[in-house]
Parts: C-alpha cells; sequence; structure tokens
C-alpha cells in the first residue's frame, strides 16, 4: 500500500487576474495570508520562487538572505507546511531578458549562475534538497540570435556549477517548449534527461513533468510522466490542463481532457509516485474569479485529482487484462469512457 498522496502549491497560483491584455482585477493577497486557506484545503507543501521567499533577493546580502529565508522556515512550521522546491526566477529581471544561463553575455550567464547559488542556500535553509530549474528564457526568439551549441554546452555548465556549490542539492529540469520564447532549448522530458546525463553527477539531476508543457510541445503528459519514471528521474509534478496548442493556460487540472487527466493519474498511481514525491498544481484562476473565491482552482485540481485516484483504483483489472489479451483496445476504450462517465 503506497503512502498517502501529498499536495504543494505555490503563492503564484493565488494570482490578481491581471493577463498580456488587463491589468490585475484581484486585491493582492499577502503570502502569509495565502497559505492558512491553503493548509485548511489540505495542501501539505508551498513550492517558491526565490524572490516569493526573499523579495528583491538580487539586492540582498548572503547573509540577510539566510535571516529572511529562516524567518519564512518559521512561519510556514506554525502552520504546519513544509517547503517542497524553490526555484530561481531568472525570467523577471532586465539582466535575464536573453536568457540567464545561455546569454550571450558571459558577465549575465554568471549573474544568473550566482542566483542560482543564492536559491539553493534557500532550499537548504527551507529543508528540502530540490531546485526547480523551469528554463524560462533559455532559448530564442530567432534562432539565429545564439549559437545552439555553445548554449546547451552554457547550460550543462551551469547545472555543474549548481551541483557543485550544494553536495546534497537536486536539480529538476521542468521542459516547456516555447513561452515566453519562441523555441526553447529544453522542450521535452527527453531533453532535460539528455543534458542530465552530461551533467558532473548525473544521478542529481532529474525532471518536473507540467501537463499543459507538454500538451504545448504536441505530447501526452502521461507518457513524458512514464519517460521520467522509467529513468528514476520524475521527481515533480505540475499538474494542471491546456486546450490545445495556445498560450500556457495554466486551467483547473481536468478542465479541458478528463481522460488525459486521468492516465496521469493512472502512471503516478502505478508507479507508487505516492511514496517519493508531491502533487503539485501549477494552476491559475480564470480573470472571472471573484477575490473571495479565487482559490477555487486548486480546491477543484486536488479534488478532480482525488476522484480519479478512485477510478484508477476501482478500474476492473480483470476486464483490462481480458481486453489486453483479446487485443480488443475499442472495448478497452469503451470500458474506461464509461468507468469515467460512471455508467
Ligand atoms: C512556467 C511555469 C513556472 C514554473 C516554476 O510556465 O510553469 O511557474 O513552474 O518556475
Ligand atoms: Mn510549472
Amino acid at each position: 500500500m503506497s503512502k498517502a498522496y501529498r499536495f504543494s502549491f505555490g503563492p503564484w497560483t493565488v494570482s490578481e487576474g491581471g493577463d498580456p491584455f488587463g491589468p490585475p482585477i484581484r486585491p493582492t493577497v499577502e503570502f502569509a495570508a495565502k497559505i492558512k486557506p491553503l493548509k485548511e484545503l489540505g495542501f501539505d507543501a508551498v513550492m517558491l520562487h526565490d524572490d516569493d521567499a526573499v523579495p528583491e533577493v538580487d539586492r540582498k546580502s548572503a547573509s540577510q538572505i539566510e535571516s529572511e529565508t529562516k524567518e519564512l522556515g518559521k512561519l510556514l512550521d506554525g502552520e504546519g507546511l513544509v517547503t517542497e522546491l524553490a526555484a530561481p526566477r531568472l525570467w523577471e529581471d532586465p539582466r535575464g531578458a536573453d536568457g540567464g544561463y545561455t546569454a550571450n553575455d558571459a558577465n549575465v550567464r554568471q549573474w544568473a549562475i550566482e542566483r542560482t547559488k543564492r536559491c539553493v542556500d534557500i532550499c537548504r535553509y527551507l529543508g528540502t534538497d530540490l531546485l526547480v530549474l523551469w528554463l524560462a528564457r533559455e532559448g530564442t526568439y530567432i534562432r539565429e540570435a545564439k549559437n545552439a551549441v555553445d548554449a546547451h554546452k552554457h547550460l550543462i555548465d551551469a547545472i555543474n556549477a549548481i551541483l557543485e556549490h550544494d553536495a546534497q542539492i537536486r536539480i529538476a529540469i521542468e521542459p516547456k517548449p516555447n513561452e515566453p520564447m519562441d523555441q526553447a532549448y529544453i522542450p521535452t522530458i527527453g531533453h532535460a534527461l539528455a543534458l542530465a546525463s552530461q551533467a558532473a553527477d548525473p544521478s542529481r539531476v532529474g525532471g518536473l513533468i507540467e501537463t499543459a508543457h507538454a500538451i504545448l510541445a504536441g505530447l501526452d503528459p502521461s507518457d513524458e510522466m512514464a519517460f521520467a519514471l522509467a529513468m528514476n528521474k520524475l521527481w515533480s509534478v505540475h499538474l494542471n490542463d491546456q486546450n490545445g496548442l495556445k498560450f500556457d493556460q495554466d486551467k483547473a487540472f481536468g478542465s479541458t481532457n478528463l481522460r488525459v487527466a486521468f492516465n496521469q493519474v493512472r502512471v503516478l498511481e502505478r508507479a507508487a509516485f505516492a511514496d517519493s514525491g508531491m502533487v503539485a498544481f501549477d494552476v491559475k484562476a480564470m480573470r472571472t474569479q471573484k477575490a473571495e473565491v479565487a482559490t477555487k482552482h486548486l480546491a477543484n485540481s486536488r479534488h478532480i485529482f482525488l476522484a480519479l485516484v478512485e477510478k484508477v483504483r476501482t478500474f476492473d483489472p480483470n476486464l483490462e487484462q481480458q481486453c489486453i489479451t483479446n487485443r480488443d483496445y475499442e472495448q478497452l476504450d469503451l470500458a474506461i469512457l464509461e468507468h469515467l462517465m460512471g455508467s
């Protein structure tokens, strides 16, 4: 019997509703006010960007970062929450406009590595060994802007510098094919794990799969997860949903395609993912949502995830095996649909 699922959320998922075409329309909720209701909704852990933990982190000294992070740790402890992971938010700083680790300017590459080392320190102070790298601007708007071979070597150099900074840290690369860049260098988990294999310590580099990112790459998120699981490299998931090839929508889990959601839960459940990893939701409330009900996307995602766990556990294994033995996938298809519809 595997452990109960533990759930994680990021403070950015409780947002003000701004989008590229309109300003925020909900008031800002302070970090401390975000965490208590989420704990009550059944969340166990937080994921943090470096500047969620320490605002204006780039302007702070190493000792300020240490003291502010430890204060935050006490606040989380007091609420009974742990930190799942932290991630450096390089993409908002003007220095990282053309990427951090893959910037053409060596000074920018150095800045990106130094800032990431501070994020590793934040991980350590918060008691987690998991650093996530979403390689936001590590790509190009036009192909001629960078030397792509050099760029991949720069990524390996950055990974090695991070691994060397802390002997315990594990890096989970979160692939995404595009947005904000036209083309990202690490679009899939295959790319991420190839990079991991070239690192100084491959055992400390793995992956995080986000549903929407896999769909944007034209792939099935459950297969992306399975690929990482087969290599013992699935260290976290960002579950959400995505309606086709558009901007990154971060819809509530299961909202667009319940069958695709079912298959993600099935692959996690079969691999006993709950024993080693947490289930995180990287979801965005609709802009139309009023402030007092702007956490429903998180609660609903968790609710649907647990309902789908039940669906996975209660699907008749004999029927499944019979269909597979007979290679009658039409029958299996119908049985799954009927099971999902409760008929
Ligand atoms: C961006 C994305 C990020 C990462 C964390 O699409 O998913 O929120 O998950 O840096
Ligand atoms: Mn994500």
